[in-house]
């Protein structure tokens, strides 16, 4: 059988996504996400423009072949917008040959290794009543994991903080559009001032292991806002509270800049949400420099690359941390959930929920239940895209912001 069609998909049921459809001759569909947040037309046209017309004709169940094809013919190589392309054809290929097999994706990767994937959620306050209060929510709902993000006193709306009501569901939500739910024309303008957040956070930590104790999981990110001696500063204040982990404390293209903050200190490090490849992590891993790898499968290369970084990683201890923010459609969330049941050095998987909207349009398979996600059962990675649902729900031009400090200086956002 050969592949027949290939479609691509640009909907905004609450936000934008891209998803990639293949359909083989003999009619079996396979799904992939290529969202990027705030340059989701890129990819959109990466797909269409460059290689729909090469998938046509080709043996769908080539899929290491047609990775490597993709990878390597173009001459160009890497980057978010090529590798979140190849993501998309990678998932939509694993989903028809699990399809064709009958079974959930999982078994074709070796089995499940545990019952259930813990997860992780965001809870985010403007000060600490509120995050307390989001903290407190989660944990009722069962889960043994947060990431904490909260408010720096004097600066304004910050990374990670929640614009809409403490402890509401679909808590964070970084790309913009205008302020009336119109296409934006231009990113917003965060303030941001390192030392007043260094001065800050630790305190919060301290305050959230005297209230909630020892036993829950807390994660913070960074966002790639310090510079290595600040970063190194930070993992060793915050040490005592005994973080799971810290996340992209500096930014993500310098890899070395993680040995200076490993020397200071054994709070656990985590990187990688902006990374496009295993090239991105070959000195953070054989280093031993993070304690987990933070891609999403939607812009690595897809479960064919992903697979091979996570064993990569394993041989030096190195466990996962999918990124899995709500700009990573259900067909990306669901790819790495098939991932983190099978895998062997499985850490910990983000877990934003998306809004009814979106779950309106992407039909899941995978379930939720007291801080514990499954994939499901169904074949494939069991996610279907509602296509007549989805057409309802036009493109909407969104950007993530932009951060400058207080004198004016761009910053990383
Ligand atoms: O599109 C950007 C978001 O995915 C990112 O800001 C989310 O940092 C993030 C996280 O850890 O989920
Ligand atoms: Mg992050």
């Amino acid at each position: 059988m050969t592949i027949e069609n290939v479609t691509v998909n640009v909907t905004s049921p609450g936000r934008n996504f891209v998803t990639l459809k293949i359909v083989t001759s003999d009619g079996i569909v396979g799904w992939g996400d290529a969202t990027l947040n705030g340059r989701e037309l890129s990819v959109a046209s990466y797909l269409d423009d460059h290689l729909a017309s090469i998938l046509i004709g080709r043996d769908e169940d080539r899929i290491e072949d047609t990775w490597q094809y993709l990878y390597r013919s173009p001459y160009w190589r890497r980057g978010p917008v090529t590798m979140a392309a190849i993501a998309a054809v990678d998932m939509a290929l694993w989903d028809i040959k699990a399809k064709k097999a009958g079974v959930p994706l999982y078994q074709l990767l070796g089995g499940a290794s545990r019952d259930g994937i813990r997860a992780y959620c965001h809870a985010s306050g403007g000060d600490y009543a509120a995050l307390k209060d989001a903290i407190t929510g989660y944990v009722e709902s069962g889960f043994t994991a947060v990431r904490v993000q909260t408010g720096v006193p004097g600066l304004g709306q910050i990374y990670g903080v929640a614009t809409n009501k403490p402890g509401a569901k679909y808590d964070y939500e970084p790309a913009k559009r205008a302020a009336d739910g119109t296409a934006a024309t231009a990113p917003t303008e965060e303030v941001w001032d390192t030392n007043a957040y260094l001065a800050h956070m630790p305190g919060v930590f301290e305050s959230i292991r005297a209230d909630f104790g020892t036993d829950l999981r807390i994660l913070h990110d960074g966002h790639h806002r310090m510079s290595p001696i600040e970063a190194a500063r930070f993992a060793k204040d915050v040490e005592p509270y005994r973080l799971f982990w810290l996340e992209d404390c500096t930014p993500g293209e310098d890899q070395t800049a993680l040995r200076l903050v490993r020397q200071h200190s054994t709070t656990p490090l985590a990187i990688g949400e902006v990374f496009n490849t295993v090239f991105d992590y070959q000195t953070l891993i054989t280093e031993r420099l993070i304690d987990y790898v933070r891609s999403a499968v939607t812009h690595t290369g897809g479960i064919t690359a992903m697979k091979k970084l996570l064993d990569f990683a394993a041989i030096y201890g190195i466990k996962s941390g999918i990124h899995g923010p709500t700009d990573i459609s259900p067909v990306g969330m669901a790819a790495a959930l098939h991932l983190d049941l099978a895998i062997h050095n499985f850490g910990i998987q983000e877990y934003m929920p998306h809004s009814e909207t979106t779950l309106d349009v992407f039909q899941t398979s995978f379930t939720f239940e007291r801080g514990f996600l499954h994939p499901g059962d169904t074949p494939g990675l069991g996610v279907e895209l509602d296509e007549e649902a989805a057409s309802a729900f036009e493109y909407t031009k969104a950007y993530l912001p932009a951060n400058r400090l207080t004198d004016g200086t761009v910053h990383d956002w």
